[in-house]
C-alpha cells in the first residue's frame, strides 16, 4: 500500500503553480501522482473530507493543468469535493494541512481563496451552466480562453446538467466538458443514464483492443493495408458498436472517449484534441474512485466523505459517546412505522446512507426509491405518489431541499398532499462550510401555506414526531441536525398535537428555543430567572401557550439554529410587536458561516452556551432583573 513508504514529496513541493507542471516529463508526472495520493490520504485521515473522489481524479487533474493555461483558462469543478488535487497543484500545498479547519482552506473551490478557483461549487450539477456562462461572457468580452467543466457521472444525473446541454448544443460554442465517470455517486450510480454510461464504459475494452490491433497490423505491408481499411470502417461501425455516443452527439456535443482517466498522456492528448475541435465537446474519462488506497478502493462509499480515520487500517476514529446519529434514529424509526403501514415509501436523492434509509432499502426495496441527484423530481414524484394514496417520506438534507422549493409549494403544499419531509442536516453542519449549511430551511418552509414544521429537541421527540407526521393529512417537515440530539430531555411529553413544551416556570424574560438549541439554552440558563419553552412545532404556533408567554413576559427571546432573516424568531417578533412586547431573536447571521467544527461555528455566531448566557444576562441587566 502507498502508505508504507515515507513521505517523499520532492516534485509536489516544487509545484508552486501549474506552470512548473508543464516542464515535467511523463515519468515525473507519474511520480507526482503518487506523491499527491500520499498527501491526500494523510491529510484526510487527520482532518476528514472527501477522499475517494480525489484519489480517483489525480491523473485527470494533472492532465487538465498540463494542457490548459489556468487561471486564464477556467476549470469549473462540479460539486467541488474533488478539487483537492487542483488545490495542491495551484500553490496550496503548504496550507493543505488546514483543509476544512476553521480559518483553513476550504474543501470546495472558493474564488475568495485562489485565482485558480474560478467558480464556487458545493451543490451538484451546476458546472455546465456556470462554465458555459463564463464562456459566453469571454466571447462577448473578446477573450479566447478555454473553459472546462468537470462533472461526475453522479452529478450528471441532475436536471440542471441537461438544461445546460440543451443550451450548449445549440450554441456551437467550444465548451469542454470532462465527464469523470467512476460509476459511483456517493453510492453506486443509479438510473437509465448509469446504464447508458455502463455501455460506453464497456467499450473502453474495445478501444484498447483496437489501438493494440492497429499497432500490430502496421508491422507488415498487408497489415498496413488492412489497418487503413479498418480505420475507415471504424467510424462506420463505431455507431453500431458504440451507439451511446449518439446520446451526446445528438445534443450537439462532440464525443471523445472513453479514455483511461489514470493515463496522464492519454487524457492530455484527449484534452488537446478537444481544444482543437473548437465546438462543444465531451471528453469521457473512466476513473476508479479511491484509486491507490486499498480501503478506499474496496469501500469507495465509506471514503466518499469520511471523518478522521486511521491510515493503516482505514477505520474511522469514532467519537466516544457511541450514541446513534439522528439520521440512524430516523431510519430505524421509519422502518418500524413501515412495518405496520404499507402506504409508507421512502424517496432519496442519491443520499441513502447519509439520510439513514439504507436499512429501508434493504428491507423494502420495492417501496424505496433512489432517484439520483434530482431533488426537484424527488419531491414531485412524491406528490404524485401521495395523490394516489401512498405516504411518501422524502429524506433530503436541508441544503439540497432548497433546490425543490417550487415543487414543495406548487406540487405539494397548494394541494395539501400528505408527504413527510425528513429534513436532515438542518442548521450548522461544520466542516463542509457555506454551501452545505442547513441554515435556510426554517425561513423557506415557514412561508409555505398548509405546511407543518416540526423540530425535535431530542431523539425521542424525533421518533414521536415521525409517527405523528405520517398520520397527518397534510405536508409536514421534520428538521433535525447533523450528529446526535440528546436521547431525551427531562419532562418529555408525547407528541399528539402541535403544542409546545414549557420546561420551566415563566418569568420576566422567557426564551423560546427550538431543536438542538433547546439543550444548549437549558445549560446557558442554569441559575438564571429565565423561562424556557421548547418550540417543538415551528408552524403552526402553539397559540395558547404563546398567549400566556406574551402575557407574562417583558422580553421574549427566540433561539433557532437557522438564519435570522425571515426565520421563526422573525415571526414571533412580529406577534410581540403587535402586543407591544420586546423581542430579541438569536439565530444565524445574514453572512455565510464558513467551515469549522459545529461548536466553533456556534461560538462564532454567539450561539454556544457562553454566548447565549452573556446575551441573556445583558437583557436581564437592562431590564433591572439581574
Ligand atoms: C444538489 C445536491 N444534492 C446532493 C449532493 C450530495 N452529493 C455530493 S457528491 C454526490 C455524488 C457525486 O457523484 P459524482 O458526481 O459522480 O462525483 P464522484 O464523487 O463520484 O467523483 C452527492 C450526491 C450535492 N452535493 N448536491
Amino acid at each position: 500500500m502507498l502508505m508504507e513508504s515515507p513521505m517523499e514529496l520532492d516534485i509536489l513541493k516544487g509545484i508552486t503553480s501549474p506552470r512548473e507542471l508543464k516542464a515535467l516529463d511523463s515519468e515525473a508526472l507519474f511520480k507526482l501522482a503518487s506523491e499527491i495520493r500520499k498527501v491526500l490520504i494523510k491529510t484526510v485521515s487527520e482532518n476528514g473530507g472527501h477522499l475517494a473522489s480525489n484519489l480517483g481524479i489525480v491523473e485527470t487533474t494533472i492532465a487538465l493543468h498540463r494542457v490548459f493555461n489556468t487561471p486564464d483558462d477556467k476549470i469549473v469543478f462540479d460539486v467541488g469535493h474533488q478539487s483537492y488535487v487542483h488545490k495542491l497543484l495551484t500553490g496550496r500545498y503548504e496550507e493543505f494541512r488546514t483543509l476544512r479547519k476553521e480559518g483553513g482552506i476550504s474543501g470546495f473551490p472558493k474564488r475568495e481563496e485562489s485565482k485558480y478557483d474560478s467558480f464556487n461549487t458545493g451543490h451538484a450539477s451546476t458546472s455546465l451552466s456556470a462554465a458555459f456562462g463564463m464562456l459566453r461572457a469571454n466571447r462577448l468580452l473578446g477573450r479566447n480562453d478555454n473553459v472546462v467543466a468537470v462533472i461526475g457521472d453522479g452529478a450528471l444525473t441532475g436536471g440542471m446538467a441537461y438544461e445546460a446541454m440543451n443550451d450548449i448544443g445549440q450554441s456551437k460554442l467550444p465548451l469542454i466538458v470532462v465527464l469523470n465517470d467512476n460509476n459511483m455517486a456517493i453510492s453506486s450510480s443509479v438510473g437509465a443514464l448509469s446504464h447508458l454510461l455502463n455501455g460506453m464504459r464497456t467499450s473502453i475494452r474495445y478501444q484498447l483492443f483496437k489501438q493494440h490491433t492497429i499497432k500490430h497490423l502496421h508491422r507488415t505491408r498487408f497489415g498496413r493495408f488492412t489497418a487503413v481499411h479498418l480505420e475507415r470502417m471504424k467510424n462506420r461501425i463505431k455507431y453500431f458498436l458504440l451507439p451511446n455516443n449518439i446520446f451526446f452527439e445528438s445534443l450537439g456535443l462532440m464525443y471523445i472517449g472513453p479514455i483511461d482517466g489514470h493515463d496522464i498522456d492519454a487524457v492530455s492528448s484527449a484534452f488537446g484534441r478537444a481544444m482543437r475541435m473548437d465546438r462543444p465537446v465531451i471528453v469521457h474519462v473512466i476513473t476508479q474512485k479511491g484509486k491507490g488506497y486499498a480501503p478506499a478502493e474496496q469501500d469507495p462509499e465509506k471514503f466518499h466523505g469520511i471523518a478522521p480515520f486511521d491510515m493503516a487500517t482505514g477505520m474511522v476514529k469514532k467519537n466516544t459517546s457511541g450514541q446513534k446519529s439522528n439520521s440512524e434514529v430516523f431510519g430505524e424509526g421509519l422502518l418500524e412505522i413501515a412495518d405496520s403501514d404499507e402506504r409508507v415509501c421512502v424517496i432519496t436523492a442519491a443520499m441513502a446512507s447519509g439520510t439513514g434509509v439504507k436499512p429501508f432499502f434493504a428491507k423494502y426495496p420495492h417501496r424505496a426509491f433512489d432517484v439520483g441527484i434530482a431533488e426537484e423530481h424527488a419531491v414531485t414524484l412524491a406528490a404524485g405518489m401521495a395523490a394516489e394514496g401512498l405516504r411518501p417520506v422524502v429524506a433530503i438534507y436541508s441544503t439540497f431541499l432548497q433546490r425543490a422549493y417550487d415543487q414543495i409549494l406548487h406540487d405539494v403544499c397548494l394541494q395539501k398532499l400528505p408527504i413527510v419531509f425528513a429534513v436532515d442536516r438542518a442548521g450548522l453542519v461544520g466542516e463542509d462550510g457555506e454551501t452545505h449549511q442547513g441554515a435556510y430551511d426554517i425561513a423557506y418552509l415557514m412561508s409555505l401555506p398548509q405546511m407543518t414544521i416540526l423540530s425535535p429537541a431530542s431523539q425521542t421527540e424525533l421518533l414521536y414526531m415521525l409517527r405523528y407526521a405520517v398520520k397527518l393529512e397534510a405536508p409536514v417537515a421534520i428538521r433535525y441536525n447533523r450528529g446526535a440530539l440528546p436521547v431525551e430531555i427531562d419532562g418529555f411529553k408525547e407528541i399528539t398535537d402541535v403544542s409546545w413544551q414549557k420546561l420551566d416556570g415563566l418569568f420576566d424574560v422567557n426564551v423560546i428555543a427550538t431543536g438542538r438549541m433547546v439543550d444548549i439554552a437549558r445549560k446557558a440558563l442554569l441559575g438564571l430567572r429565565v423561562g424556557l419553552i421548547n418550540a417543538r412545532v415551528l408552524k403552526p404556533f402553539d397559540e395558547d401557550l404563546l398567549s400566556v408567554v406574551l402575557e407574562r413576559s417583558k422580553v421574549v427571546i427566540t433561539i433557532e439554529d437557522g438564519i435570522i432573516m425571515g426565520g421563526f424568531g422573525a415571526a414571533i417578533a412580529r406577534l410581540c410587536a403587535e402586543r407591544g412586547k420586546r423581542a430579541i431573536c438569536i439565530g444565524l447571521p445574514d453572512t455565510p458561516v464558513a467551515a469549522a467544527s459545529v461548536m466553533q461555528q456556534l461560538r462564532s455566531c454567539g450561539m454556544d452556551e457562553e454566548g447565549i448566557r452573556n446575551r441573556i444576562r445583558k437583557v436581564l441587566y437592562e431590564i433591572g432583573s439581574d
